[in-house]
C-alpha cells in the first residue's frame, strides 16, 4: 500500500478478508450540503452501509495523507470547518503536500478507492458536462475519471444543472457503462426520469453485480455508473425543480462563477431557493443509493 494512504482499521480488516467495502466521498459533505445536515447525512449513510453488510470508507485528505475511513470527529471537522479544499484529480498532490484538509470529489474518491482496492462507491450525483459548455468548456473531471479508473459508482443520475444529453454522449465516448437500476431512462437526481433512454437496464442488484464482475474478468479499464432513481415518495415535481435550476444557472452566469466553484454555487442556490426541500430530497436519495449500492457490492462478493 502507498505510504500516503491511511486505512481505518475496520476498512483494513475488511479488505484483507475480502469483504465488501463501500467508498463514500467527502465533497458532498463539505461543499454539497449545509451543516449540520451534512454530517448527520454522512453518519447515517455509514450506518446504512453497515446494516447492509459492508464496511463504509468515507475518504478525505488530512494531515498530508489520504484517509480511507473516517471517525466521527473527522466527519465533524469536514462538515463544519472553513476553508476545506475541494479536491479533484488536479488538486490531490497539492493538498497532500501542503497538509490542508481536503474533501474528495467523485473523481478523486475514485482514484483513492482504486489505490486502496475498493471497488464500489456510493454518492448522490456525479459531475458532468455543464450547460453552456460551448462557451465555458466546463466538463467535470468526474467523467474522464470514469473513463479510466475502475470503480463502480452508484448515484441518482446527474442533476439538471448539467446538460444531461452531452454528459451521456461523453460517457459513451469514454466507454463507460451506465446501468439503470429498474429504470429505462436516466434519472435526473431530484426526479425519477429524464427523456434520455439508457442502453443498459437491470431489474436486480444481482444482474448489476454480474455485469461488473464480467467487466473485471475482462480487465476493461474505467468505471461503471449505476443510476438509481430517487424513490417516488421523495421526488420533487419536475416543472418546479427545473424552474429553480434554470434560475440558479442564470445567477451563476451573471455572477461570473466558474471552475470548481460552479457546482457548489449551484447546489447552494438550489437549497436556498427551495427553502430546503431540495436538501431533503438530496439526503433521501443518498440513503437510497447507499442501500442499493451496498446490496450490489454484497451480491458481487457472494459471486466470488
Ligand atoms: N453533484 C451533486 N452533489 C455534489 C457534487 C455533485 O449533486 O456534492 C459534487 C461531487 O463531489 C462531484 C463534484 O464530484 O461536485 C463535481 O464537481 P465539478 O463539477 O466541479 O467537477
Ligand atoms: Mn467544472
Amino acid at each position: 500500500m502507498n505510504h500516503l494512504i491511511e486505512l481505518h482499521p475496520d476498512v483494513k480488516k475488511a479488505l484483507e478478508s475480502n469483504k465488501p467495502v463501500i467508498a463514500l466521498e467527502s465533497t458532498i459533505i463539505s461543499h454539497g450540503m449545509p451543516y449540520p445536515q451534512n454530517v448527520e447525512m454522512a453518519k447515517k449513510v455509514e450506518d446504512i452501509v453497515r446494516e447492509g453488510g459492508a464496511v463504509p470508507a468515507t475518504i478525505a485528505i488530512m494531515d498530508g495523507k489520504i484517509k480511507v475511513g473516517l471517525d466521527e470527529a473527522s466527519l465533524e471537522k469536514l462538515g463544519n470547518s472553513e476553508g476545506v479544499a475541494k479536491v479533484s484529480r488536479r488538486d490531490l498532490a497539492e493538498i497532500i503536500a501542503t497538509k490542508r484538509i481536503g474533501a474528495t470529489t467523485v473523481a478523486s474518491t475514485m482514484i483513492c478507492a482504486e489505490m486502496a482496492g475498493i471497488k464500489f462507491f456510493v454518492t448522490g450525483g456525479i459531475g458532468g458536462v455543464h450547460r453552456g459548455v460551448e462557451e465555458t468548456m466546463d466538463i467535470s473531471a468526474d467523467l474522464d475519471e470514469l473513463g479510466k479508473t475502475d470503480v463502480a459508482v452508484i448515484c441518482a443520475g446527474a442533476k439538471s444543472i448539467l446538460d444531461l444529453d452531452k454528459t451521456m454522449e461523453y460517457l459513451e465516448t469514454k466507454g463507460v457503462p451506465v446501468i439503470g437500476y429498474q429504470t429505462e431512462v436516466l434519472p435526473a437526481f431530484f426526479t425519477r426520469t429524464s427523456d434520455i433512454k439508457l442502453n443498459t437496464v437491470s431489474e436486480t442488484t444481482e444482474d448489476i453485480a454480474a455485469i461488473i464482475k464480467a467487466k473485471h474478468d475482462l480487465k476493461l479499464e474505467g468505471g461503471t455508473v449505476i443510476a438509481n432513481p430517487i424513490l417516488e415518495s421523495d421526488e420533487l415535481p419536475k416543472e418546479y425543480i427545473d424552474g429553480i435550476v434554470m434560475e440558479a444557472v442564470k445567477e451563476a452566469e451573471e455572477n461570473g462563477i466558474g471552475g470548481k466553484d460552479s457546482t457548489p454555487f449551484l447546489l447552494g442556490k438550489i437549497v436556498e431557493k427551495t427553502e430546503g426541500k431540495s436538501l431533503e430530497a438530496n439526503i433521501k436519495l443518498v440513503y437510497n443509493n447507499a442501500k442499493v449500492g451496498t446490496q450490489i457490492a454484497v451480491d458481487y462478493f457472494n459471486m466470488q
